[in-house]
């Protein structure tokens, strides 16, 4: 049977009468010691973002606030995840193309990532990533 590319995992949800808590630890939705966090917020219409594969790099997105589509790609197959719920995250491995669309205004994306920025870990150009994970 073939994996899924998309890969949610469910973000525990501790809030109690005064509002929302939600928990993303070690061992429970986190499954890497994170090194970096950005998000991603003010996305302005109409713009996707992405179109980058990572070769190491694993991540944990959060939609802590709006929604997005994310379109993954491993070369052969794609599968879209959408990202509606600050209770769902999206872990992406390496050797997956990752393009992000449909921005809601109020969209903030948060992203735990198991490593520093490094522009060498990116692969941007699409024929590139394809040559890579033919090749590999
Ligand atoms: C990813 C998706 C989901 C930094 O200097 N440090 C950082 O930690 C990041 C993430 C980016 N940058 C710089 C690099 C570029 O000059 O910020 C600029 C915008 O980055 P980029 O065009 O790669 O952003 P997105 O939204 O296309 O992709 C980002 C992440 O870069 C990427 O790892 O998987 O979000």
């Amino acid at each position: 049977m073939t994996a899924a590319l998309v890969q949610y995992v469910d973000i525990p949800q501790r809030g109690d009468a005064r509002g929302g808590l939600a928990v993303a630890e070690l061992g429970g939705a986190l499954p890497f010691p994170v090194r970096r966090v950005y998000w991603i917020h003010g996305t302005k219409p109409g713009v996707s973002r992405g179109f980058h594969a990572h070769r190491e790099l694993r991540q944990l997105c959060v939609c802590v606030a709006g929604s997005v589509r994310l379109r993954l790609f491993d070369g052969r197959r794609e599968e879209d995840a959408l990202l509606d719920s600050s209770a769902k995250g999206l872990l992406i491995g390496p050797g997956l193309w990752r393009e992000m669309h449909d921005f809601s205004p109020d969209c903030v994306l948060m992203v735990f990532a198991d490593a520093e920025y490094d522009e060498a870990d990116y692969i941007r150009d699409r024929d590139q990533f394809i040559r890579h994970v033919h090749s590999s």
